[in-house]
């Protein structure tokens, strides 16, 4: 548009100066869809990437300002509005902001470029307010970032229509109310989902941080000082929760409240039991260290890792219940749906198959399953592994399937026996001499006996193992190897405890997990 209008559509109108009230509104279904969209992306990226669940903008400009509340202002804050003081600052800072997009608004269409700058620059308050908060990383700017654009879009749009509108078009009237309707409608519904999505959210993570600062209860292991050969850049024995190997089909983690959660043993059981958290926190929990291996680990694939679990087995659960005689099989639920069979034996032999709610003596992350997975020494873990168990119904392979039955994958998954060089990697350039050679072997529930080493052509020579920790867990080892210059392939292999070796032959991970030996290529100069 260039200039003013020929003629006022609105007979009496002087001018065609929006009415402020117009501007006004505006400018709230701006703030309100900067505000929705960012709360909702805000709650929808909890778990993904390195967002560690950030709250919305206008929660983050709350904490922000709780953070920085002096003494005297949060005391007659808590002595006025009592528990309801988080909530009155809530509203506080909804009424400030509703009032500054007014103004926007209103300013808006009389100068549209400075109402544009201003809005962005209490967008980056907002995204100012969510980078503070405690935790967050780079990604969690994105949700009011993005909120913020629509806003703005929102803003140009309402003045381009105005002026567009007045200028003869009998949609004058209708235009602004209907933007208005349609825009406050989303903003609205999506700062309600954001809300709800994020308060449920904000619920398992208080309930997390109860569990973290409740004793674990359990006895601890101790872990043999040998265990780790503590080689630069082999693999730690206990692999720190945030570098532990993530697999699930769940687009949003799961945050489930410790309040919330219960399982239940259903299906072919003399009896259905169902306990709650504090029902098994009650249980005499036990600690182990178990290896957790991807059925679709490559040989030479990082789908492997080692942690200390504190749980109650859950053989003792399923004792309760009293399976029938004739089930072969549990399948297991989580609350997202995903489903894993496992072997009935499997759960309840002696081995330490655990209903863990610890991981390396934290609660287990919501990543990792919070509040309550289970973990099963020798098995894969998609049939073993379950995050967020919420069910175990006790039935046959011939009635159910897992998850990943049907979608190619064996119904049964014991874990074979296999072994990784991590130093030095493949491609490495190294100097000739004493070179460390080091990884790791697994065959969990029946250990280790022996790893060799070969390089080139010639004959396998035995590795060093690392001390035995526990047959359910990895075993490091390491080969003193005289490195001689040129190019030289370093090959591994593993030797299970009734001394079978490991398959030399290549297979796929489907559909029951790969075999093969691992070999890297190293340059000594
Ligand atoms: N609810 C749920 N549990 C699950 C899965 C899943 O997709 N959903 N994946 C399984 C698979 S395939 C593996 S290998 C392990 C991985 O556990 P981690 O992510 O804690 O390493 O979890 C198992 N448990
Ligand atoms: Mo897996």
């Amino acid at each position: 548009m260039t200039t003013t209008s020929p003629a006022p559509t609105v007979p009496g109108s002087p001018t065609t100066r929006t009415p402020a009230w117009v501007g006004a509104v505006d400018g709230l279904v701006a703030g309100l869809l900067t505000v929705g969209i960012g709360t909702l992306l805000a709650a929808l990226l909890t778990g993904v990437g390195t967002s560690t669940g950030q709250p919305g903008p206008v929660a983050a400009v709350s904490g922000a300002f709780i953070d920085r509340t002096p003494p005297w202002l949060k005391d007659f804050a808590v002595s006025t509005f009592g528990t309801n003081d988080k909530r009155a600052l809530l509203v506080g800072v909804v009424v400030v902001l509703a009032l500054a997009c007014a103004a926007l608004g209103v300013l808006a269409h009389r100068n549209l470029t400075a109402a544009l700058v201003a809005f962005a620059v209490l967008g980056a308050v907002g995204v100012g307010a969510v980078l503070s908060r405690p935790g967050a990383g780079p990604l969690d700017a994105v949700p009011t970032v993005l909120g913020t654009l629509v806003g703005l879009w929102f803003l140009r749009r309402s003045v381009a229509s105005r002026a567009s509108g007045s200028a003869g078009s009998s949609g004058a009237r209708s235009g602004p109310s209907r933007r208005w309707v349609l825009g406050g409608a989303i903003g609205a519904a999506a700062a309600w989902v954001g809300g709800v999505l994020g308060g449920s959210s904000s619920a398992a993570t208080a309930s997390r941080e109860a569990v973290a600062s409740a004793p674990a209860g359990a006895a601890a292991v101790p872990v043999p000082s040998g265990a780790d050969l503590k080689i630069p850049g082999l693999t730690p024995f206990i692999v720190p929760n945030e570098d532990f190997y993530r697999i699930d089909t769940a687009i949003v983690v799961p945050r489930v409240n410790t309040d919330d959660w219960s399982l239940k043993v259903t299906g072919m059981v003399e009896r259905e039991v169902e306990i709650d958290w504090k029902t098994l926190q009650s249980k005499p929990m036990q600690e182990a260290l178990i290896t957790l291996t991807c059925v679709s680990n490559e040989v030479g694939g990082n789908l492997v890792g080692n942690a200390l679990w504190t749980g109650w087995p859950v053989r003792e659960l399923l004792k309760m219940a009293d399976p029938k005689p004739g089930a072969d099989m549990v399948l297991q639920t989580s609350v997202d749906g995903f489903t894993v069979s496992t072997p009935l034996t499997a759960l309840t032999d002696d081995r330490n198959a655990l209903l863990a709610t610890r991981m390396n003596g934290e609660p287990l992350p919501f990543e990792h399953g919070f509040p309550v997975r289970v973990v099963v020494p020798g098995l894969y873990g998609y049939v073993s592994a379950t995050k967020w168990v919420t069910e175990l119904k006790v039935t046959t392979y011939a009635q159910d399937m897992g998850y990943w039955t049907p979608r190619g994958w064996s119904p049964m998954g014991p874990i074979k026996t296999a072994s990784r060089i991590d130093v030095p990697q493949a491609g490495a350039v190294v100097k000739a001499g004493t070179v460390a050679v080091a990884g790791v072997a697994w065959h969990q529930h029946t250990g280790i006996s022996k790893v060799e080493v070969q390089v080139d052509q010639q004959p396998w020579t035995e590795a060093r193992l690392a001390a035995d920790a526990s047959i359910d867990a990895w075993r490091q080892w390491v080969y003193e190897w005289d490195a001689t210059p040129g190019s030289h392939d370093i090959r591994v292999r593993a030797y299970d405890d009734t001394g079978a070796v490991q398959s030399p032959y290549e297979a796929p991970p489907a559909p029951d997990g790969s075999t093969g030996i691992h070999v890297v290529n190293v340059r000594v100069e």
